[in-house]
């Protein structure tokens, strides 16, 4: 087994097991020896974090189980953020997220913020347990191109609804694109409270941001050149 091989399972283990200052170390060691950032976070530590919820589902590990791998997990996401966030790109567009009212959840969402960063968005991040009014606010007051909701518990997805609905009530649904993401979020739940998109991991997440803001921004390039054509033309019959 290779060094590199040996720090994945250790970082495995360790977020497992929640020992915080072993993740630490090792995701330091694997920078150290040039290992990916993102090779670091999908290969050893989001899976290990899938294996904590797996044994949490079976009744093997308890909510201080769970805690104690997040707390290592975050320690190593500190170290990772900046590395990953790092491509010093110009702003691409404006994203508002939370999780949502009720959810203490954030790993997730936070990784969706790392990644977007990384693409060159500037992230407005409400943090957890977001009442439907601040998302309001946000809308308001950051004009984003997208504004995300996370949920990771089935008794607070229903909060996408709630929050699209003081959304509505403020008149500004149709200003902003509403995506929605956590584990147990699905395609046709989204469909089915009125969101604009799913996704279900942080890449995809970013790969839709930048598609949409992409779109639009070559929209508005066409137009820009119409407009400019529009004013030749009237110029050019004026003279004559
Ligand atoms: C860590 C953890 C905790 C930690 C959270 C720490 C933290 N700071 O986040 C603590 C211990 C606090 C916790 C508490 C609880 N938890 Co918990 N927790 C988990 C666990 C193990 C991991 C979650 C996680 O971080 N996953 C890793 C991330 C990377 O994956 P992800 O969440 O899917 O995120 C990706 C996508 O969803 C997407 N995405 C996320 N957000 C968004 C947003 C947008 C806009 C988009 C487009 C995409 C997107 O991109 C992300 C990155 O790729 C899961 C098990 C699991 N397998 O999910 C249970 C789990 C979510 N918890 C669960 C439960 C039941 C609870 C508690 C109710 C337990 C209790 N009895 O107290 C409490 C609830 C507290 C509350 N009010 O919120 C259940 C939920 C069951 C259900 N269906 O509702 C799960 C599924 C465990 C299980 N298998 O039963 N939990």
């Amino acid at each position: 087994m290779s060094r590199e091989e040996e720090i994945r399972a250790g970082l495995f283990d360790n977020t497992l097991n929640g020992r915080a200052p072993e993740v630490k170390a090792l995701t330091e060691e694997g920078l150290a020896l040039h290992m990916d950032p993102m090779d670091i976070l999908f290969k050893a530590l989001i899976p290990s974090l899938e294996e904590v919820g797996r044994r949490f589902e079976k009744g093997d590990f308890f909510v201080p189980e769970m805690l104690m791998a997040a707390r290592a997990m975050q320690g190593a996401l500190t170290l990772l953020r900046p590395l990953i966030a790092e491509t010093g790109a110009q702003p691409v567009g404006r994203y508002v997220i939370g999780t949502v009212k009720g959810d203490i959840h954030d790993i997730g969402k936070n990784l969706v913020v790392i990644m977007l960063e990384g693409a060159g968005f500037e992230v407005f991040d409400l943090g957890v347990n977001t009442p439907p009014e601040k998302f309001v606010e946000a809308v308001i007051a950051h004009k984003p191109d997208v504004l995300g909701f996370s949920a990771f518990l089935t008794t607070t997805m229903p909060m996408f609804k709630v929050n699209i609905e003081a959304l509505k009530k403020a008149g500004i649904r149709d200003q902003v694109h509403i995506a929605v993401g956590g584990a147990p979020v699905t395609e046709e739940y989204a469909k089915h409270v009125g969101a604009d998109s799913y996704a279900p991991d942080a890449s995809m997440a970013t790969r839709q941001a930048k598609q949409l803001v992409g779109a639009r921004n070559e929209a508005s390039q066409g137009a820009q050149a119409l407009e400019q054509a529009v004013k030749l033309i009237d110029d050019t019959l004026k003279k004559g």
